[in-house]
């Protein structure tokens, strides 16, 4: 048998994916704008009892500039109504500016957003302001969730809003630029209880070292990476892109893992352990899995990453 990037899907089946991120994320898209907007404000609030956002860097906050001083210029109530037609995914200049931005930048502006509104610069959600009883009920979900299934499902909510890219026919993202990768004497090897493979290895030095050539390098042409909850990415190109955009100071503290022969002279690994994102640094450990298949040449056909349901799945390696 040879492997299609969708039967590789399902290698090692019983990993257990938080199937709750997504189904929060389709119950909050289900609610008004308003209560969107007020939703988020309450888990920001929420979370900052807890985890702290890192400041992001200069580069991202430039892109968003033009557009964020435009916001602070406006009077309360078209400052509301920005925020409002974001969350609608309405047709407006900003909506439109919004959505050819690389999640970074979203990010960036909302952080911004989030700091003026604190300050009194922004309007505030109003003062006494109610959750309609699904908001609330949403809410008391997210609080249930690990830090690291709370980070994800906010930064869907901010993904999600803007004017649907899809409808803009054809435009060029506005992403960060990207940073050379890490000096050679700075980089630290990670090592995974039971993993010894060059290849796999490599793939997480290179990743923490921001070095996305010596990365792309261990896939082979056609080969795909899929992210948490995503449909895979196919091909180099594509996935040197998504590294570029989306990658930039990822912390991969990969802990151990299982490898074994599969179809075909193919090898399938499995590894578990933690990954930090440069937003939240070592304040959030997502729990994560990488599902890795290797051709017979040690090149990457397929590797799918998942954020694991409980810290329990990071003792999960079976087959
Ligand atoms: O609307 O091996 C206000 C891959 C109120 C690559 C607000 C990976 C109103 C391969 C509060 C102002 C990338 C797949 C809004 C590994 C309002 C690989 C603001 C995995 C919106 C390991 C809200 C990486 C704000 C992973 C400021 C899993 C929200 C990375 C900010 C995961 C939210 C990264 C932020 C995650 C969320 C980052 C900053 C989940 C960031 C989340």
């Amino acid at each position: 048998m040879t492997y299609t990037i969708n039967s590789a899907r399902s290698i090692f089946p019983s990993t257990l994916a938080a199937d709750v991120v997504p189904a929060t994320t389709a119950r909050f898209n289900q609610l008004s704008p308003e209560d969107q907007l007020a939703w988020i404000w309450f888990t920001y609030l929420e979370m900052g009892k807890t985890v702290t956002i890192a400041a992001p860097g200069a580069a991202s906050m430039q892109l968003a500039e033009l557009t964020l001083n435009e916001i602070k210029k406006m009077s309360f109530q078209q400052q509301t109504q920005v925020m409002c037609d974001l969350a609608n995914r309405a047709d407006t200049a900003i909506c439109r500016t919004y959505a050819i931005w690389s999640q970074n930048i979203k990010l960036g502006f909302w952080y911004q957003l989030g700091q003026w509104m604190e300050q009194g610069i922004v309007a505030p959600i109003p003062e006494g302001y109610r959750l309609s009883a699904n908001a609330s009920a949403v809410l008391e979900t997210l609080k249930s969730l690990e830090p690291g299934q709370q980070i994800t499902i906010l930064r869907n909510s901010v993904l999600d809003m803007g004017y649907d890219p899809n409808k803009l026919g054809e435009y060029t993202r506005v992403t960060e630029p990207v940073a050379p990768p890490q000096e050679m004497s700075l980089r630290t090897d990670v090592a995974i209880e039971g993993i010894d493979n060059p290849t796999i290895l490599s793939y997480m030095n290179n990743m923490n070292a921001n070095d996305f050539d010596a990365l792309i390098e261990l896939f082979l042409a056609d080969g795909a990476l899929q992210p948490p909850f995503q449909r895979p990415v196919v091909g180099k190109e594509a996935v040197m892109k998504f590294f570029r955009e989306e990658c930039q100071n990822l912390v991969l503290v990969p802990e151990r893992g299982v490898s074994e022969q599969a179809d075909g002279g193919y090898t399938q690994i499995k590894i578990t352990g933690k990954v930090q994102t440069p937003w939240f640094g070592s304040g959030v450990g997502m729990n994560i899995a990488w599902r890795f298949l290797l051709d017979p040449s040690n090149k990457i056909f397929f590797v799918a990453i998942d954020l694991l349901a409980s810290p329990k799945e990071l003792l999960n390696l079976a087959r």
